[in-house]
């Protein structure tokens, strides 16, 4: 071989190892948004998302972090008045509002939570504070709301909240204590950054399943189950009934099937479909998910049909349907008022 030909030859044979690592060439037929050159991108779920989407980009544009940005853009979800986020949202079967929330930064690889915690203003903030300001990942019930006071975090312990329950509860066609879980009526916030240098953050924030019995926490706070970050791979986030997340630590499977090579939206879709295969709820799983790669690509995929999800970056904000897995149809029911 002389030299020319060798090079034509390397060239040719690392873009073919190229393309079959990027899942480029195969048949399969999942769309794949590729936006490589317009990040910063930012995905979230719902369509809630997208006036936190355009918050967390202005973060960025006026020299924040992917970290500040996710922070930012959830906290305008949590002081928003949605029935499923911060202190608006849905009671518990005691009246009381009891939030989940984390937040993760791809660079170090750190992460920080709060489940179960009363009162807290912006649980987001808090989650971050646990993160940056302790050794730990993860506080709970009382303890994370005494950590957040220490910390000056803002608290409100809502005198109309038994109103607010005895209005909810009326609405309710079943005991709220009933184990069967309506899939209408939660809705988080999960939005995720990746900046102009390929740096990934993400958060979660939500006030869990309406009625849920007091302690339950879902998969939102749950590292690896409602968010994962992987700085050198990409992101993942959950929505939906978190008990059907949580017991496959579905997040973490979604950066891993991107790990393998698969695209955003194909790695949500093959999730949910290996949770499909094993559970007895087959489809019924009432599960969503995002998910973003190091290159800026991104996908969405639901086991319902309407799962909406917002994608802001410089050159466009809009809310786009995530792939249904079956015909079902879920509502969209935290923006409610
Ligand atoms: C939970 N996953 O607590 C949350 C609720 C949710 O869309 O995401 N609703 O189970």
């Amino acid at each position: 071989m002389n030299n020319s030909s060798r090079r034509n030859f390397l060239l040719h044979t690392s873009i073919a190892a190229a393309t079959t690592s990027l899942g480029i060439g195969c048949s399969t037929t999942y769309r794949t948004n590729q936006i490589t050159n317009h990040r910063p991108v930012i995905i979230s779920t719902w369509s809630f998302g997208k006036p936190a989407n355009e918050l967390a980009l202005q973060t960025l544009q006026d020299g924040g972090s992917a970290l500040d940005a996710v922070e930012q853009g959830i906290r305008l979800v949590e002081s928003s008045g949605n029935s499923s986020v911060g202190l608006s949202g849905n009671p518990n079967a005691a009246g009381v509002p009891q939030l989940d929330a984390c937040i993760m930064n791809g660079p170090g690889h750190r992460a920080g939570s709060v489940a179960g915690i009363e009162g807290v203003v912006h649980p987001i903030t808090a989650a971050r504070l646990v993160m940056e300001k302790t050794p730990h990942v993860m506080l709970v019930g009382r303890g994370a709301r005494w950590f957040s006071e220490q910390q000056g975090l803002k608290t409100n312990d809502n005198a109309e909240d038994k109103k607010r329950y005895e209005a909810w509860l009326k609405k309710q066609k079943q005991n709220s204590l009933n184990k069967e879980i309506n899939s209408d009526n939660h809705d988080t916030v999960t939005l995720i950054v990746i900046d102009k240098n390929g740096d990934i953050a993400g958060g979660c924030s939500t006030s869990g399943l309406s009625g849920k019995i007091p302690g339950r926490v879902g998969d939102s706070p749950i590292i690896g189950s409602g968010l994962y970050v992987d700085n050198e791979v990409g992101a993942a986030g959950a929505t939906g009934l978190g008990e059907n997340v949580m017991r496959y630590c579905a997040s973490y499977q979604v950066v891993e099937n991107m790990r393998q090579g698969m695209s955003p939206t194909k790695a949500c879709a093959e999730a949910i479909k290996r949770i499909a295969r094993i559970d007895p709820l087959g489809m019924n799983l009432g599960i969503n998910f995002i998910a973003i790669n190091k290159r800026g690509e991104f996908g969405a995929a639901g086991t319902q049909a309407n799962f909406p999800y917002s994608i802001t970056t410089k050159d466009f904000s809009e809310v786009r349907k995530g792939q249904a897995l079956s015909a079902a149809y879920q509502k969209e029911g935290g923006n409610e008022k």
